[in-house]
């Protein structure tokens, strides 16, 4: 349904996609055996003069409704691959992760159009990461095609927000993602849960057992990382690393970073994953 609120919102966001008034934010993803940046996930966000700031969802769904996803998703896409190339000539070397509901999969030339995106702007698809959450209306399952698409075009694919909603065993299984999300809520348990821990863990084995690499998003304290990082988890996300940030901030992030790394983060890794690992067998 649509409500008169909903139309004007409607009308700024046409006029925020053509005007260039949308922002993407970055947030890092980093490998936690050596604390190297491996990705940066962009995030849009979305300040209106007169709305104020629309909460990411809301305007998704909206441009969902409203068939405006599609010009949204290739303003997005297009914004990131340019960012790509300008880290590139900076000499910073990473992955781009880009937001894709599952709504604006349907369209099985969509992987096509990616592509040549990629190429127009030079930008290589190993360097660019898909990563897809669950719509209750959409479920991956039927986008079998689409997804294998993107992998024949070596485009990297990451199902998000593993563990909540309709996500499911089945859909590691038979579908073609190369990585996997840990959604926060499981993130947020470690260190106080066993229970967390134990599911984290399994979460990890498991997709390790299928060939596929592991984010834990949210991160915020530094036990986490630490039990993370004793579990073989392959990359991290999550404030206590970074924020998201405006991308003129990269480079002096990572500088900050890999010195504080260097300077010996997570060294107690294996001692702490023992005693949580020693609760959850009581
Ligand atoms: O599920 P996805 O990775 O797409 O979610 C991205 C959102 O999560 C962004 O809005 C970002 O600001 C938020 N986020 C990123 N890291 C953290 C974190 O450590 N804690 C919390 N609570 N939110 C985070
Ligand atoms: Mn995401």
């Amino acid at each position: 349904m649509t409500t008169s609120d909903d139309s004007a919102l409607l009308d700024a966001l046409r006029r925020a996609i053509s005007g260039d008034l949308l922002e993407m934010m970055f947030q890092p993803k980093v490998r936690l055996d050596d604390g190297a940046l491996d990705c940066v996930e962009a995030l849009l966000r979305w300040e209106d003069p007169e709305h104020g700031r629309i909460n990411p969802e809301r305007m998704v769904a909206l441009a969902e409704r409203e068939g405006l996803i599609e010009e949204l998703t290739r303003w997005g896409l297009r914004a990131c691959l340019l960012q790509w190339r300008a880290w590139q000539a900076q000499g910073i070397e990473t992955r781009i992760a880009f937001n894709i509901s599952a709504m604006s999969l349907k369209r099985l030339d969509f992987p096509d159009l990616v592509e040549a995106l990629c190429a127009e702007l030079k930008v290589p698809t190993r360097c660019l990461l898909i990563e897809l959450t669950e719509g209750a209306t959409q479920p991956l399952v039927n986008l079998m095609d689409t997804l294998t698409r993107f992998r024949i075009k070596g485009i990297a694919l990451a199902i998000d927000d593993f563990g909540t909603g309709y996500s499911s065993l089945m859909q590691l299984h038979q579908l073609p993602f190369t990585e996997v999300k840990i959604d926060r809520s499981f993130i947020a348990g470690l260190g106080r849960s066993a229970d967390s821990a134990l599911i984290v863990k399994t979460v990890i084995d498991l997709a390790h057992g299928l060939q596929m690499s592991v984010t834990a998003e949210g991160i915020e304290k530094p036990e986490q990382l630490e039990i993370l990082r004793g579990l073989g988890c392959d990359l991290g996300q999550g404030f206590l690393l970074s924020r998201p940030m405006k991308a003129a901030e990269l480079p002096a992030w990572k500088e900050r970073f890999e010195s504080t790394w260097a300077r010996g983060a997570g060294q107690e890794s294996l001692a702490l994953w023992r005693g949580v690992e020693a609760d959850s067998l009581r």
